[in-house]
């Protein structure tokens, strides 16, 4: 029995984590069993490297580093959570995955991308979500958002140039791959948000 597997990207303050409690609780409804997620993180140990990769710190987190850390973290994420849930049937709801270390470590650090490309094929091999959800929300819309929360993340303190990057970086990946990503106008009010997912979970739900 193989379950799903759906991702929801974008870019701060696009509304991720605000509407997968929303969708889940839809597939619950529709007799689906759930099991929601986000990275980096997930598991004790990918949680711990979480911290790690947030927490801002006097030394500078070499780029390599970061990038390591995250395919460290979904490693441990996909071996422990992600693999035995779809196993088991489940629906797997994840905020954020592969997509956003293209955005971030890709094209917000700039990164070289065939060494992404080789730790993805390392890390993730074939568990590649069935649909992504893309929250696309104009940087300065998103960042107010956010900013509206205590303190700044090491990530969330890069400047404005790099989350433009983040943004059009998730652009480009949704039109390249328009099979698996379907995009939210992401700054409108939380309900019309709703509205455009409904087709969606529609279309999910006549997945066998
Ligand atoms: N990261 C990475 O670098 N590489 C990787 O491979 C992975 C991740 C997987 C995770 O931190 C960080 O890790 C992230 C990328 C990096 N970077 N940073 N910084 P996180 O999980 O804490 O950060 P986030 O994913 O960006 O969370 P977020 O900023 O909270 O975004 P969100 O989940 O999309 O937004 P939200 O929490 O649902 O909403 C934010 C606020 O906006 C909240 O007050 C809502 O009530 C409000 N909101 C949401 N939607 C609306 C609408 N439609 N209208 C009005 N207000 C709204």
């Amino acid at each position: 029995m193989t379950g799903r597997f759906i991702t929801l990207e974008g870019g701060e303050g696009a509304g991720k984590s605000s509407n997968l409690e929303w969708l889940a609780g839809q597939l619950r409804a529709a007799g689906k069993r759930v099991l929601l997620t986000r990275e980096p993180g997930g598991t004790p140990l990918a949680e711990s490297i979480r911290n790690v990769l947030l927490t801002p710190s006097d030394e500078r987190m070499a780029d390599d580093t970061e990038l390591l850390l995250v395919f460290a973290a979904r490693a441990q994420h996909l071996e422990q959570k992600i693999r035995p849930a779809l196993a088991r049937g489940e629906w797997v709801l994840c905020d954020r995955f592969v997509d956003a270390t293209w955005a971030y470590q890709g094209a917000g650090r700039g990164l070289n991308e065939s060494a992404i490309a080789r730790l993805e094929q390392l890390v993730v091999r074939d568990t590649v979500p069935d649909m992504t959800l893309l929250f696309d929300v104009p940087v300065d819309v998103g960042m107010a958002r956010a900013g509206k929360r205590a303190a700044l993340d090491r990530i969330e303190q890069e400047d404005r140039a790099f989350f433009d990057r983040i943004r059009q970086c998730y652009l480009d990946r949704a039109k390249a791959e328009p099979g698996r990503f379907r995009m939210l106008d992401a700054s409108q009010p939380l309900d019309q948000v709703r509205e455009q997912m409904q087709p969606l979970l529609e279309e999910m739900l006549t997945w066998q």
